[in-house]
């Protein structure tokens, strides 16, 4: 089934410089980039957005660095999209990462790791539709 799935370039890839090239590895394995935009999320909005981790430690720091600085938010299209798009960032924590995952060759840390991804279709459903409205998905 084709699926349309969230991902964001976080802070820690926008100021390295790597939008470009995380964009080609995204091509490259198949997944068309179907809407993209540079956006500086605010404190409120990353709070909003990361509400289901608001019981975790890290919430407050995540949010923080999420609405740090620019983010580039994309709608990806693939056959099989959500699940297709997790084996492509790798694991959460970049020691356990798979050698060619995004996370493996570009996150920093646990924290610092690059790229989300949504993790199911009824998330990936409400977290498209918090940074794009319809018109601007264009296919
Ligand atoms: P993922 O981004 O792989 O879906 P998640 O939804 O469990 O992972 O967590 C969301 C983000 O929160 C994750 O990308 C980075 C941060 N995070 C998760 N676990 C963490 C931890 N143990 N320490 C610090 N930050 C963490
Ligand atoms: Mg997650």
């Amino acid at each position: 089934m084709i699926e349309w799935t969230l991902s964001i370039i976080k802070p820690d890839a926008t100021r390295r410089n790597l939008t470009g090239e995380i964009d080609n590895i995204i091509e490259s394995a198949g997944f068309r980039i179907i809407a993209q935009k540079r956006i500086l999320i605010s404190l409120e909005q990353a709070k909003k957005f990361y509400e289901i981790h608001a019981s975790k430690p890290f919430y407050d720091d995540l949010c923080k660095f999420l609405s740090s600085e620019p983010v580039v938010v994309q709608v990806l299209e693939k056959e099989n999209a959500i699940e297709e798009y997790r084996q492509l960032m790798g694991a959460t924590n970049p020691t356990n990462a798979a050698e060619g995952t995004i996370r493996k060759r570009f996150a920093i840390s646990v924290d610092q790791n690059s790229v989300h991804g949504s993790d199911a279709p009824e998330t990936a459903a409400r977290e498209i539709s918090f940074f794009f409205s319809n018109v601007e998905i264009v296919g």
